[in-house]
């Protein structure tokens, strides 16, 4: 790993990794999965909320959890460049794979409003970590990634609702006045790597023609001894699944003062599936 990966990762609590995989490979995948839409439904499907019937999301539902029955999503998932640069990121330990996603984000589609995946893994103690690969170019018109450098030293925060007109998920984090929050531009074959407290989410494609596909990987760190129902089994980084507790929903969540504190205070709702 380049030490620049490492650094920026541990200040702003994401890096890309440029190029990580090639292009012949990232084409071959997006056929793949192109193919696997196609032959669906599915039992992850999602195409997420108030989705009404010219919905693009309805035709391209995010697929999850496809490496428990398609071998190239688990090879994927426990690729070796993956591994390598995930247990840098995580203190030199191997982190378990717990969950794959591929989202199609087709011309016209939602986004996906600002959120914390750890409020949904409750990954404990420790927290998650994504590999999120760009299938195509992604940009701020097709609705690339948008982060909040710094919020992973964050708690997880107290949700609020969201603009369903513009994510397919309901539910948001606040955030303080002037709060910066940045586009990630990235190529096919870039992989960015987050803290799962990091602020992030991605704005709807506006373009007429051009899709925005990604295949993520989510992992919790090797010490991790519990994370919610839904990501079970967990994998070691060989294949080999592992027992671990189950996270029960309800912990504690921060929440803003007014001179832009954090306290936490409130409680959250149950556990949820990842949206
Ligand atoms: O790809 C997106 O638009 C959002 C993905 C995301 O939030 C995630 O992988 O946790």
């Amino acid at each position: 790993m380049t030490e620049p990966l490492l650094a920026r990762f541990t200040a702003d609590g994401y890096a890309v990794a440029h190029g990580l995989f090639d292009l012949e490979e990232v084409d071959r995948l997006r056929d793949h999965f192109m193919g696997l839409r196609r032959r669906g439904p599915y039992a992850d499907d999602l195409a997420g909320v108030r989705a009404d019937r010219r919905d693009p999301l309805r035709r391209y539902p995010r697929l999850a959890q496809m490496h428990r029955w398609d071998d190239t999503s688990l090879r994927w998932l426990l690729d070796v460049r993956l591994r390598s640069r995930l247990s840098e990121l995580a203190g030199g330990a191997d982190p378990y794979a717990v969950q794959t996603m591929f989202y199609f984000k087709p011309p016209g589609s939602r986004g996906q409003a600002l959120h914390q995946d750890n409020f949904y893994l409750r990954a404990e103690p420790g927290t998650c970590l994504a590999a999120w690969m760009a299938v195509d170019a992604a940009d701020e018109a097709n609705g690339c990634m948008q982060v909040v450098p710094g919020s992973h030293r964050w708690p997880v925060l107290c949700t609020t609702g969201a603009d369903t007109t513009v994510s397919f998920t309901d539910v948001t984090v606040p955030l303080p006045a002037n709060q910066k929050v940045v586009p990630v531009l990235m190529n096919a074959g870039d992989v960015l790597f987050f803290n799962g407290s990091l602020v992030h989410g991605s704005a709807p494609n506006s373009t007429t023609d051009r899709f925005r596909r990604a295949l993520i990987g989510h992992y919790i760190q090797g010490d991790a001894r519990q994370v919610a129902e839904y990501y079970h089994p967990a994998l070691r980084m060989d294949g080999t699944p592992l027992r671990l507790d189950i996270s029960e929903g309800g912990g504690a969540c921060g929440e803003w003062t007014p001179d832009g504190g954090i306290v936490n205070t409130a409680r959250h709702a149950v556990t949820r599936k990842h949206e």
